[in-house]
């Protein structure tokens, strides 16, 4: 066995995204096994190793780990990306949950029907530049520092450059107001380890497309 974690989820962003920009971060290798079929997804629910008979699963450190949360909240802690106390865990948590409440409207996007694409991308427009952005753009301010919380690198950083980069896919200027974050763009697509997946050739995967929606629709029932 190569001890590299093992990520099963189709080969697209979906919710392992976020899975591999942090494991990215933190500067770990990782193996793929990608779902092609609702046939290969049977397979694995019969082969009882998804607990609640869905993806994204992670192997690692010998557990068959299931639930997107639980599977982050592991690697942050696992690779020091969680803060150093109870309350920096506890800022990181309100930040990444804000961040992930946005990005469930991105992620649900590509399914939108055609009538409600243009009222649906103006409300991530919205939901972004009058509640979420000025958030960060706020504490980044008021605390000078390059990154959320604790004055290094945190799981928060990774989910907002995620977020940042993936509504700006959709809206190119919407940074446009917000100075901070612009910076923290930046320098975060610097860190070396996030630099290197933002290349072409890494396991970061494209925009959503129409062969991804159907690949999607193809393999599962999304509620
Ligand atoms: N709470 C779980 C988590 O966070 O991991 C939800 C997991 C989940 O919904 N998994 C879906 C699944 O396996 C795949 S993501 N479904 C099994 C089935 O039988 O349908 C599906 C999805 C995508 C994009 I991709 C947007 C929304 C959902």
């Amino acid at each position: 066995m190569s001890g590299k974690p093992r990520l099963t989820y189709i080969n697209g962003r979906g919710r392992m995204e976020p899975i591999r920009w942090l494991l990215a971060a933190a500067g770990v290798e990782f193996e793929e096994n990608f779902v092609e079929t609702k046939e290969q997804l049977e397979k694995l629910i019969k082969g009882g190793d998804l607990l609640f008979q869905q993806v994204p699963m992670v192997e690692i450190d010998g557990m068959k780990m299931v639930q997107t949360r639980a599977i982050l909240c592991y690697i942050a802690g696992k690779y020091n990306l969680y803060g150093k106390d109870l309350k920096e865990r506890a800022l990181i948590d309100m930040y990444v949950e804000g961040i992930t409440d946005l990005m469930q409207m991105v992620m649900m996007f590509p399914f939108s029907p055609a009538e409600a694409k243009a009222k649906n991308l103006a409300s991530i427009e919205e939901k972004a530049t009058k509640r979420y952005f000025p958030v960060f753009e706020k504490i980044l301010k008021q605390h000078g520092q390059d990154f959320l919380v604790g004055n290094r690198l945190s799981w928060a950083d990774v989910q907002l450059l995620e977020a940042i980069l993936a509504v700006e896919e959709k809206v190119p200027a919407v940074l446009s107001g917000f100075p901070q974050l612009q910076a923290f763009k930046t320098k975060m697509s610097n860190v070396p380890t996030i630099k290197k997946f933002l290349q072409p050739g890494s396991a970061r995967k494209p925009p959503p497309d129409e062969k991804y929606v159907a690949l999607v629709m193809s393999i599962f029932n999304l509620s």
